[in-house]
């Protein structure tokens, strides 16, 4: 394998924004290291693609933006007439819905399969053992993950692909992570007119933005429909101080309306549009308490480093409460935070109310606060996913 390897990553979304929004993170960091060459990202749903990335054109079947390269993956990828009637050069307009160039279907040195997506056949038709596969999976924090990390397993042909599991611990494959984020992060905390100008942009009322100016909370929910929102509304009434809640169009559409009935003058909400992935983080940057969940919003939370709570992706016979427990275990978080999340998790309002009101209390909030920085702070001090993908890579392609 070169010492600059270009990349090919293939993601199917399943549901919702995860499935892109981990792979899109992981192109740009990718794409932004001297030692890759061309990333190539093959997607299948362009239209999800564009709500966490406006410069993604929804209409083209191939698009460039710098050293990463778009590919629609779509039923009439490596269809045969298709590729023959290609032209030889990917110089077409971007918004241009045409033949992909045959030269498309030639494997880059490393192969990325986002969540056993597994790439399309004509394409695996002619990997050989030049390449590094890779199937990419789902972050855990469960134990079983670091044994399975790195394992190989025998495809047709020969060929080996590897499990590369993300984590929280030295044995996984890490978060995803930019080499600068942290400081990025700490510079936007420091500057306070940088996040009143982010919520003006977004619509926050002046009212609002001087309450937050004068130390009003800030909580930012993106949640799924199941959690409790009407109990956090009602915890965040009971706090002596002011919350904004500022929430992800379509989320809790039905907490909301319910909500406006028992409006309190402490709380107010405010629905925000999509914005772009740098433009999230900078929200949970800027929040004092995050709601997140799946896994991108969940790791990006954790950057953050401010207190949150994390719901994650419902599985059937309550996986996903095994997942949450797993966390927690690795968490520094106390008794009280734990309860909480698991009351989210369980959808007991009641349950995560109580647990709830003495934590947004000054002294337990603040310890929290610090709970949350230091982790953020531990965890950062493990190489990030794609270096860390990279040297592994490396090494197979040296035994191989
Ligand atoms: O959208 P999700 O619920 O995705 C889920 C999970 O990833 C889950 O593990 C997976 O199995 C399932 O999809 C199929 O939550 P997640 O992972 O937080 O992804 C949301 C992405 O959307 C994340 O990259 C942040 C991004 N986003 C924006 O860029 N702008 C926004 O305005 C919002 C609200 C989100």
């Amino acid at each position: 394998m070169s010492t600059s390897p270009s990349i090919d990553i293939f993601c199917k979304v399943v549901d919702n924004y995860g499935d892109i929004g981990v792979c899109w993170r992981l192109a740009r960091q990718l794409a932004a290291r001297s030692d890759c060459a061309a990333v190539r990202l093959w997607v299948d749903d362009f239209d999800s693609f564009a709500r966490i990335a406006p410069e993604v054109d929804p209409a083209s079947r191939w698009q460039t933006l710098g050293k990463i390269t778009l590919i629609r993956w779509d039923a009439t990828l490596g269809d045969p007439p298709d590729v023959r009637e290609a032209p030889a050069q990917a110089s077409v307009p971007a918004s241009a819905a045409v033949c992909l160039p045959a030269e498309a279907l030639v494997p880059a040195d490393i192969v990325i399969e986002a969540f056993a997506c597994t790439p399309p056949a004509p394409y695996l038709s002619r990997m050989s053992h030049r390449q590094i596969w890779i199937n990419l999976e789902y972050l855990s924090a469960e134990s079983w993950v670091e044994s399975c990390h790195g394992l190989p397993s025998m495809q047709a042909g020969g060929l080996r692909k590897f499990f590369f599991f993300p984590g929280f611990t030295e044995a996984t494959g890490g978060l995803l992570r930019e080499p600068d984020l942290l400081a990025r992060r700490d510079t936007w905390q420091a500057a306070p007119h940088a996040r009143l100008s982010l919520l003006k942009s977004l619509g926050v009322s002046d009212e609002w933005l001087q309450r937050l100016q004068a130390g009003a909370r800030l909580a930012y929910v993106f949640c799924y429909p199941e959690a409790p929102l009407t109990a956090l509304l009602q915890a965040l009434a009971a706090a002596e101080s002011d919350t904004l809640v500022l929430m992800a169009n379509g989320v809790g559409r039905e907490a909301l309306s319910a909500w406006t009935g028992e409006h309190a003058h402490n709380v107010a909400v405010h629905v925000h549009k999509f914005v772009d992935q740098d433009t999230f983080d900078q929200l949970l940057w800027s929040s004092d308490l995050n709601f997140v969940r799946g896994e991108d919003s969940f790791v990006r939370a954790i950057w953050a480093g401010r207190p949150m709570i994390w719901q994650p992706y419902l599985q059937e016979d309550a996986l996903h409460l095994e997942k949450l427990a797993a966390w927690l275990a690795l968490s520094p978080y106390p008794a009280e935070v734990k309860r909480a999340m698991l009351a989210w998790n369980r959808q007991n309002g009641p349950e995560f109310a109580a647990a709830v009101v003495p934590l947004l209390a000054p002294e337990a909030f603040s310890r929290w606060r610090k709970e949350a920085q230091g982790w953020s702070r531990h965890l950062a001090r493990h190489a990030d996913l794609a270096t860390q993908l990279l040297t592994f890579c490396a090494k197979q392609s040296q035994t191989s």
